[in-house]
């Protein structure tokens, strides 16, 4: 038996004794509801517009039988195409209380990323913006447009749209009854995991819970969140980072929203100010702009007690920058990938009884987790302060990807371990710390970026013969997507030409930032791409 080998890394604080993930995952979010009722929950940012947690809870419920009504049952897909807004977390409650999905798409993405997503989704219905309808148009007859599927608008709706408000006209009692087992799906996020295009990555009632419990439950929570905290949501909610640590996180422990639209820094000081802001979910250019923009220092943070940082490597000096910034703050990162759930380590400087922690450490693996470090090549298992692949187990990970199973095989093994495609060791504290990459995911910004998903584009142009996109390290993104291209023999293409020709099909953070012509790609004996030689030739990696 190999795992009797395996050295297996644990979290710091004890583990929960009891994890309610058997039920629902609107039931364990709203379970303490009776206890801050008539506290803000969902507060929009930009109008001061506020829910409190029982109107929450009910117009959750009412959005739930106008679902049913539109004749979304059990299993159902809805795609969510918004900025972060009120309408986001209550359709997904309510997605939650018919059993039905949500998938969740930015609505930066090109017309031709939406359809992609919402064909690989099976998705039934779209709720949007009015500004972003024109995206989901199929054709046009008679000057009358025909859409990809039914569309729901939360401001005013166009031409054979919904308005969002046909949902919540609905009496909340007429939730049809359903059965949900906890490895039900209830969200469908996208993650190109470790190689290829993105792939619907199968969130359950039961991982969710797990993974949102991991955090903030029990005697000694990894992330101690209170009914007067203030939690800042400006990271977007289609992304996990903010649906689960922002969004799922907070809904359980009674703890305000303040939705931000999108990222403005005068506006995000200005609402870290007016309302007291006591918990932010950052990202490395966040901590940036906030340790490097002269505006901040004309502002109030000094209610910041907590700042989080994921989803991207933190350097030192921009931690320290920020630490001179909120100097009263505690300071930690988590560490997630779609596919875990997502965290699989968060700093233990955030718990209730907070324990002492090291600049540039992830944390330490959440409770009730098993994380182990391997040998990418021998696979064996390795021990303190060896860097090799991470690992997690437990039952936060997702239950696979949607209609991929040899993808979902390659990325969970026969004993339940995900393989993150991250490189990363435990140190003698039982901290971890990611010090590379081995999959081909690029990062910008915290954005995925799928080289395969350029690759493709690529040699979809017909003057290009191979192509393959690596990932170059830049000041303000982390990563860029730069190309190799070979290039069909007599034909002539510029650089310009091929930028503009992915540019015009894909989200701005998606974009080729250079391209380098070359005869041949490199590539193993099997037919993969030799991504590591084609990275050792850029300039400054
Ligand atoms: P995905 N440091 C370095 N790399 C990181 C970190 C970090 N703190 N966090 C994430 N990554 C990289 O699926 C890593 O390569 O999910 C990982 O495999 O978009 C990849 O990003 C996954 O990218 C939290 C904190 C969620 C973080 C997240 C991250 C979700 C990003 C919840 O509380």
């Amino acid at each position: 038996d190999s795992s009797s080998k395996n050295v297996v890394f644990r979290s710091k604080l004890p583990d929960l004794s009891y994890i309610p993930n058997h039920v629902p995952l609107h039931t364990y979010c709203f379970e303490n509801v009776s206890r801050f009722s008539n506290r803000p929950c969902l507060v929009m940012g930009s109008t001061g517009t506020t829910y409190t947690y029982s109107q929450t809870l009910l117009l959750s419920r009412k959005i739930a039988a106008g679902l049913s009504t539109l004749g979304v049952s059990k299993g159902d897909v809805i795609m969510l195409l918004l900025q972060n807004c009120a309408e986001f977390a209550l359709t997904f409650m309510a997605a939650s209380m018919i059993g039905a999905i949500i998938t969740t798409a930015n609505p930066f993405y090109t017309s031709g990323e939406i359809f992609k997503h919402f064909k690989s989704s099976n998705s039934k219905i779209i709720i949007t913006q009015s500004q972003y309808v024109n995206k989901l148009v199929i054709r046009e007859s008679n000057g009358e447009e025909e859409y990809i599927g039914q569309v729901i608008t939360i401001d005013d709706p166009p031409k054979k749209c919904l308005h969002f408000s046909f949902l919540v006209q609905n009496n909340e009692e007429n939730i049809p009854p359903v059965i949900i087992d906890p490895n039900d799906a209830v969200a469908l996020p996208f993650s190109s995991g470790t190689t290829g295009l993105p792939k619907g990555v199968i969130l359950t009632h039961k991982s969710l819970i797990t993974s949102v419990a991991q955090q903030v439950d029990g005697e000694n929570p990894n992330l101690y969140l209170k009914e007067d905290d203030v939690v800042l949501c400006v990271l977007p909610l289609f992304h996990i980072y903010s649906l689960n640590s922002v969004l799922l996180c907070s809904l359980r422990s009674g703890a305000a929203v303040i939705l931000m639209p999108k990222f403005e820094i005068r506006s995000l000081l200005e609402l870290i100010q007016k309302y007291r802001v006591t918990v932010a979910a950052v990202v490395p250019p966040l901590v940036l702009a906030l340790a490097k923009n002269p505006m901040v220092g004309s502002y109030d943070l000094s209610s910041i007690r907590v700042v989080l940082s994921g989803a991207a490597p933190l350097g030192k000096e921009l931690e320290d920058g920020l630490r001179s910034r909120v100097p009263q703050a505690i300071f930690g990162q988590g560490y997630g990938m779609t596919e875990a759930g997502p965290v699989l380590s968060m700093s233990a400087a955030f718990a209730k009884k907070p324990l002492a922690t090291k600049s540039g450490s992830c944390g330490s693996v959440v409770r009730n987790a098993e994380l182990k470090v391997i040998d990418p090549d021998t696979h064996s298992s390795l021990g303190y302060n060896q860097p090799g692949e991470i690992c997690i187990r437990g039952p936060q990970i997702m239950k696979g990807y949607l209609n991929d199973a040899e993808s979902t095989a390659a990325t969970i093994d026969e004993e339940g371990w995900l393989h993150t495609g991250d490189i990363g060791y435990v140190d003698h504290d039982d901290e971890v710390f990611i010090v590379d990459r081995v999959k081909e995911l690029i990062k910008f910004k915290g954005f995925q970026v799928p080289p395969a998903e350029l690759e493709a584009l690529l040699v979809s142009h017909p003057c290009i013969a191979d192509a393959a996109v690596v990932p170059q390290k830049d000041d303000a993104a982390g990563e860029v997507p730069v190309a190799f291209v070979v290039l069909l023999s007599g034909m002539a293409l510029t650089e310009e030409a091929i930028k503009d020709h992915i540019a015009k099909q894909v989200v701005f953070y998606k974009k080729l930032h250079k391209v380098y012509f070359v005869t041949s790609i490199p590539k193993s004996p099997s037919g993969k791409i030799l991504r590591k030689d084609l990275r050792a030739k850029l300039p400054s990696n």
